[in-house]
């Protein structure tokens, strides 16, 4: 079989494991963080900028891809890298996920899900298959299966039942794909709180011959500890050679926690989405600029941040271009939140490098201290 997409684990600190992912596209150092390119634009950053932080991957939307400008269209436009002038790899979400938190009258069945874009109303459908027919044409790099999310708390029997139709959906896409040079698939854990559910989706899903296998359904309405103990209950049963993935996860916490239970994957709208309302996060926490005790600071974000917009530019300016709604604001925030995201994901990787991941995760939590 050819090997053109490989995952190898350099180092391991307890359960936490640092490594790489490749593809023809290029080398995904592990633990990553991948920002969140929806619609084809990480919003309000430039695709350099984001490379010269460190991502080495992006993830893009189906769902949001397939409504506007369309899948066929993103094709003819020579795909989505060509599209975004993002040449690095690219991951895409399934689209099942989206459908529920974003479309109106939405039917579930045993094929797929059908629904009504949030854009324009008009109905479109998705299975399993034609999930992957997009993500392909979209020419995604690390594709995911169409899966069925549950919002917590759910009763057991709702949570396996989604759980149960996602792993027939599972074995339809893995057929699906087949074997595709330079691509691969990854299935899509689910299982809401229920130990047991959680461990029988795994198994199934080791079994199935994934490029790599997703933890879905976190991060959906539960405590972090509940989240944190899903991880643990599905770690033993994950195969130790393909990379972990916690989709749309988390805070700067979840993702040290997560590490520590060996999540090689993430991605989240926190740093972008942040970053356009007004938030900053740094080494001392996170910081709310439309405050008005930020109205007559001098001070920088942080002098010692790696990111030019956290050091050149005084709270105050950015107060204000906050309060005026100005877009120079939220592209700074941004910059400043990728930049600490991706510095984080740097710090873990070289960290677990040396065996002091402990350590590592101890004194960036110290730093958290209220920044004001
Ligand atoms: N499934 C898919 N995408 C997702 C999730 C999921 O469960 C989540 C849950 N945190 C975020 N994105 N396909």
């Amino acid at each position: 079989m050819m090997d053109d997409f490989t995952f190898t684990v350099a180092a391991t600190d307890g359960t936490a494991r640092t490594g790489a992912i490749t593809n023809p596209r290029g080398t995904i150092r592990t633990p990553a963080f991948m920002p969140v390119g929806t619609a084809g634009t990480v919003k309000a950053m430039y695709p350099e900028q984001v490379r010269s932080l460190g991502a080495d991957i992006v993830l893009g939307n189906t769902y949001h891809l397939m409504l506007r400008p369309g899948a066929e269209r993103v094709a003819e436009l020579g795909g989505l890298h060509r599209m975004m002038n993002w040449p690095h790899p690219i991951l895409t979400d399934s689209g099942g996920f989206q459908v529920m938190s974003l479309s109106k009258l939405r039917k579930l069945d045993e094929n797929g899900v059908t629904f009504q874009s949030h854009i324009d109303g008009r109905r479109y459908s998705l299975t399993p298959e034609r999930s992957l027919e997009i993500q392909d044409l979209l020419g995604s790099d690390i594709q995911m299966q169409l899966d069925e999310c549950v919002r917590l708390p759910c009763t057991e029997a709702e949570s396996e039942r989604a759980m149960r139709l996602s792993l027939r959906w599972a074995e339809r896409s893995r057929q699906a794909f087949g074997n595709k040079p330079g691509r691969a698939v990854f299935g899509i854990v689910q299982g809401g709180e229920v130990e047991a559910q959680r461990i029988e989706s795994a198994r199934a899903l080791a079994e199935m011959d994934f490029h790599g296998l997703a933890i879905g359904g976190l991060a959906v309405g539960e405590p972090q500890d509940v989240m944190l103990r899903m991880i643990e209950t599905v770690e033993p049963h994950l195969p130790t050679m393909k990379p972990r993935y916690l989709m749309g996860v988390g805070t700067p916490d979840d993702i040290l926690e997560s590490v520590r239970r060996g999540v090689d994957m993430f991605d989240c709208v926190m740093p972008t989405r942040a970053g356009r309302h007004g938030q900053a996060f740094t080494r001392f926490g996170k910081l709310n600029l439309r405050n008005a005790r930020h109205a007559d600071d001098t001070r920088p974000i942080d002098e010692a941040s790696s990111c030019p917009a956290a050091r050149d530019y005084s709270r105050a300016y950015l107060h204000h271009l906050v309060k005026s709604g100005e877009i120079l604001g939220m592209m700074l925030l941004t910059w400043v939140n990728l930049a600490y995201y991706q510095d984080l994901m740097a710090g873990i990787r070289a960290a677990i490098a040396e065996g002091r991941f402990d350590d590592f995760v101890g004194e960036t939590k110290a730093g958290w201290v209220k920044p004001e």
